[in-house]
């Protein structure tokens, strides 16, 4: 196991954990052993990135391996939140229905790529590199996270990806993108409950305090929700959140208002987190729209935290606060 130093575009100067292999004693390989043996590759030659000196990428753009160091050390984070968190192994290197699997991320993605996005095929992750005008590399580590997680969800409430639970689906992809954020705590990218704010150049791609922000996400839920696409429907999912964790009243950029004008009191980021996680992994199924969302997760305040206790209230407090009632 080797402590290399890498320097991201997005995550500027970071700790790298990578390996040598016996057969290959001058070159490292940008694969974690420590953590799964999850590795990065890059998508053009499907060649796993190795490097002479452990000295990793320059931080530009430019260099192949910048987009490469912004994954692996975006990967190790998200794995040490899940682990450090939850007790949650991320399974890199699991059985799947086609045989042994390894969760790898492709970099370089397509041509000028504005987009990320997670495989259930391939059980990999595959990031663009924006095409530099309008957007930069699709490696930052909110959207890394997200996407990471969508292979924690498809292991767990294995949420449909149409529908409210395509909504549910995108945003506990969002919250969790978001909490890696707070977790790792890097100079280079100041948490927010922003998504994809590194990512687009003249904003985030969605906001959790206030999603119609973006101009078409939902702030509340309504009959038609389920007929958006699934990162609108999200806003449902991604406000009540915010709600739960912090409260109504309470965003920098905006109010953080309330759809049926009550007040909610948040109870904390880390709550918060543990309620959400607990709902997913041990109450939502793949058909779980909102207002199974809402249940599933009074029924982990009530496992979590007793029954009607000040976590089961915010819980229905912040579903009502997005219109999502018993
Ligand atoms: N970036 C998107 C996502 O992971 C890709 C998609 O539309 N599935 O949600
Ligand atoms: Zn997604």
């Amino acid at each position: 196991v080797q402590a290399d130093t890498g320097h991201g575009f997005h995550s500027g100067d970071v700790p790298l954990t990578t390996m040598i292999y016996s057969d290959e004693p001058n070159r490292k390989y940008l694969r974690d052993p420590s953590r799964g043996n999850f590795a990065t590759y890059d998508a053009d030659t499907r060649r796993f990135y190795t490097d002479p000196d452990g000295d990793w990428a320059d931080g530009t753009p430019t260099h192949p391996q910048t987009a490469a160091v912004d994954v692996q050390w975006a990967t190790a984070a998200t794995y040490d939140f899940y682990k450090q968190t939850f007790g949650y192994t991320l399974l890199y290197n699991s059985e799947t229905s086609d045989g042994p699997s390894t969760l790898y991320a492709g970099v370089h993605e397509g041509d000028n790529l504005s987009n990320a996005y997670w495989s259930a095929q391939c059980h990999c992750m595959r990031f663009g590199d924006g095409d530099r005008t309008r957007t930069n590399s699709y490696t930052s580590l909110d959207v890394v996270a997200h996407e990471a997680t969508h292979s924690v969800i498809a292991r767990t409430a294995k949420l449909a990806y149409t529908g409210e639970a395509g909504g549910l689906n995108e945003a506990t992809a969002d919250i969790a993108g978001n909490l890696v954020e707070f977790f790792a705590a890097n100079p280079a990218d100041e948490p927010d409950y922003l998504v994809g704010e590194k990512v687009w150049k003249a904003g985030p791609l969605r906001y959790m305090d206030r999603p119609s922000r973006d101009g078409v996400s939902a702030d509340c839920w309504s009959p038609a929700v389920g007929s958006l696409d699934v990162h609108r429907s999200s806003g449902v999912g991604n406000h009540a959140f915010y709600l739960l964790a912090n409260g109504s009243g309470t965003s920098d950029w905006g109010d953080s208002p309330t759809c049926d004008g009550t007040t909610v009191t948040g109870v904390g980021r880390d709550t918060a987190a543990r309620l959400w996680f607990h709902a997913l992994t041990a109450q939502w199924t793949s058909a779980t729209g909102y207002a199974e969302a809402r249940a599933g997760m009074l029924a982990a305040a009530t496992e979590l935290y007793g029954q009607c206790g000040a976590e089961y209230r915010a819980v229905q407090a912040a579903w009502s606060g997005v219109a999502v009632t018993g």
